[in-house]
């Protein structure tokens, strides 16, 4: 039975809420800077949300929402410049401590880390951001705890492709069947998987509660903790009220003694 040796985590939406208070409030800022009049609602981001990358969501956004738009001669240019004001305001309210970290999310990195277990991150966003966001709810130097961050445009085909986990278990140098992946949304579950990793637990949100999670080892409301249990949306954890350790081992067990996913 192939042992579990890394956690690899995503980001958005899944250590913390950053989607509805923090990337789309980023992104309306920075369209306010640039004298645009668009306004991302938080209904209207929800659907933004079947994309992911924030270059890509804005054009996903025009194309889809707002074809009138005249664009200018130097478009990709403008969609970066746009995308970089947006990691400005997005850095600023994060390093403010504004998002903090979902539930249990601190105890499982502890949990695991005193476990022996590699920690590594695989997300769609910029590496800046990554940091921010760690640093602001871990403390200084928390990037160190994870031993690769693979983040953003190191990866040319952002989720659901499988590229950036593919990056990360190289960096690692692991196999998929050594690797747990933790998700909040179906683009996420559907990279891990493509990239052959087999155990894969997702924490739901408010705007991914609604997806299909089919071939998800486990699916939860949040990792929980003693005060806070898990609210078990599909699969099972006996004997735990919450995300820890044995519901980790137990998981992948189960997920990487199957035949196919
Ligand atoms: C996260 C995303 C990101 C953020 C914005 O997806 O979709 O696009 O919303 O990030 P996942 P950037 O959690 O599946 O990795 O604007 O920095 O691209
Ligand atoms: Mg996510």
């Amino acid at each position: 039975m192939p042992e579990l040796k890394a956690l690899l985590l995503d980001v958005d939406g899944t250590l913390a809420d950053t989607e509805r208070n923090g990337h789309r409030v980023a992104f309306n800022a920075a369209f306010n800077d640039a004298g645009l009049d668009w306004e991302w609602s938080e209904a209207l981001y929800g659907k933004l949300l079947t994309v992911t990358g924030g270059k890509e969501r804005i054009r996903f956004y025009l194309d889809q929402f707002n074809p009138g738009f005249k664009r200018p001669l130097e478009f990709d240019a403008f969609i970066a410049n746009l995308h970089r004001a947006k990691t400005d305001h997005y850095i600023a309210l994060t390093s403010s401590g504004a998002i903090p970290l979902r539930p249990g999310v601190r105890r499982l990195l502890e949990e695991s880390t005193a476990d022996g277990l590699r920690l590594a991150i695989a997300t769609t966003t910029t590496f800046d951001n990554v940091t921010a966001l760690l640093e602001s709810t871990l403390g200084e130097g928390a990037v160190s705890r994870f031993e690769v961050i693979a983040a953003g445009d190191v990866v040319d085909a952002k989720k659901p492709a499988p590229d950036i986990y593919i990056w990360a278990m190289a960096r690692l140098g692991l196999d998929a069947d050594s690797c747990l992946a933790i998700e909040d949304s179906k683009n996420g579950l559907h990279s891990a998987h493509a990239a052959g990793i087999r155990s894969v637990l997702v924490t739901v949100n408010g705007y991914t509660e609604h997806e299909d999670f089919s071939g998800a080892g486990l699916v939860v409301s949040h990792l929980g903790d003693t005060d806070d249990p898990s609210r078990i949306i599909q699969g099972s954890m006996p004997q735990a009220s919450w995300v820890n350790m044995e519901v980790l081992c137990a998981l992948h067990d189960r997920c990487t003694n199957l035949l196919a996913v």
